[in-house]
């Protein structure tokens, strides 16, 4: 087992016991890191802060992506706490529903601007408010999906989104490399989270999925949780600006 007692790591995006954020939020617990996690609203805050208080030492932030004070005021809190940041990881993923109802063609202006808001640009705005807390390097980490590089009926949106999100990984890892910073993604399989139920013929594609797979079966959030706490330790010290596949090995493939 990896060790990162003595670590602090930010996890963003836990909805519920589901969320790809809540199985990497206590694989990340259960290497030893002290971990601050972070809901989007009131609406999430009552199930977010039952699932936090049952994770020792875990505590509860609050923090809306789309909005810069918000981000400003996160960081504050998480600097007075703990002082510094090891460990960040952005589980936070939005498209408006028609986006991925309609033909992609039928984008629009509004649905591209709010996708790659909520889905990319946060990334970017909350690499910045966590370098500083950083300054002996840390490991950032992200959620992509394979929609990013080959088309999945429906996806839509999203696809352009993770792609911009991928390219988006290694513009941080090429900035932030000088300080020992290591920003990489995780591209996971598809899992029913509370994102993913909404979609229809998600059964039919955990079935395909797990059908085509090397190792025929779906991914688990658990399996999502033990990528990241590689990531986030010294044993990937010399892994930055990657997107790695957490898939059951789905995307290696041809037919
Ligand atoms: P989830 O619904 O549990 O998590 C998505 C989170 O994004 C939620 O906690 C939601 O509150 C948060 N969010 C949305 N808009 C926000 C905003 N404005 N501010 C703050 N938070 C906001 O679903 P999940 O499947 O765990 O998704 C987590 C990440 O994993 C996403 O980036 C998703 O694209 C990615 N992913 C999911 C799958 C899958 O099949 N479930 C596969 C690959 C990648
Ligand atoms: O990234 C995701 C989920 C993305 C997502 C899902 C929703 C549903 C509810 C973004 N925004 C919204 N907005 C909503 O209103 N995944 C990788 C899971 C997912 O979503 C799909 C998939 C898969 C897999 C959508 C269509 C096809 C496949």
């Amino acid at each position: 087992m990896l060790n990162l007692e003595g670590r602090v790591a930010a996890v963003f995006g836990l909805a519920n016991k589901r969320s790809i954020a809540w199985g990497i939020a206590q694989k990340l617990q259960q290497a030893g890191a002290r971990l601050a996690i972070s809901y989007q609203n009131e609406r999430m805050k009552a199930e977010a802060q039952d699932l936090i208080a049952d994770l020792p030492g875990a505590e509860a932030f609050q923090c809306d992506v789309s909005n810069d004070e918000e981000i400003h005021h996160v960081f504050a809190q998480l600097k007075e706490r703990y002082g510094k940041l090891d460990v960040l990881v952005h589980s936070i993923g939005y498209a408006p529903a028609e986006e991925l109802k309609n033909d992609f063609v039928q984008t629009t202006r509004d649905g591209f601007r709010i996708a790659h808001d909520v889905s990319v640009y946060s990334l970017i705005a909350l690499s910045r408010g966590a370098a500083p807390l950083m300054p002996e390097g840390g490991s950032i980490i992200t959620l992509t999906y394979y929609g990013a590089e080959k088309v999945v009926p429906h996806y839509n949106v999203m696809g352009v989104a993770k792609a911009a999100l991928e390219a988006t990984v290694r513009y941080l890892a090429a900035d932030l490399g000088k300080q020992n910073i290591r920003v990489n993604a995780i591209s996971a399989g598809p899992i029913k989270t509370l994102a993913a139920r909404g979609i229809g013929g998600l059964s039919d594609m955990l079935k395909a999925h797990a059908d085509r797979a090397p190792l025929h079966r779906n991914t688990e959030q658990l399996e999502v949780g033990g990528a990241a706490v590689f990531l986030a330790s010294e044993m990937a010290s010399g892994i930055t600006g990657e997107t790695i596949f957490v898939d059951s090995g789905y995307n290696i493939m041809g037919f």
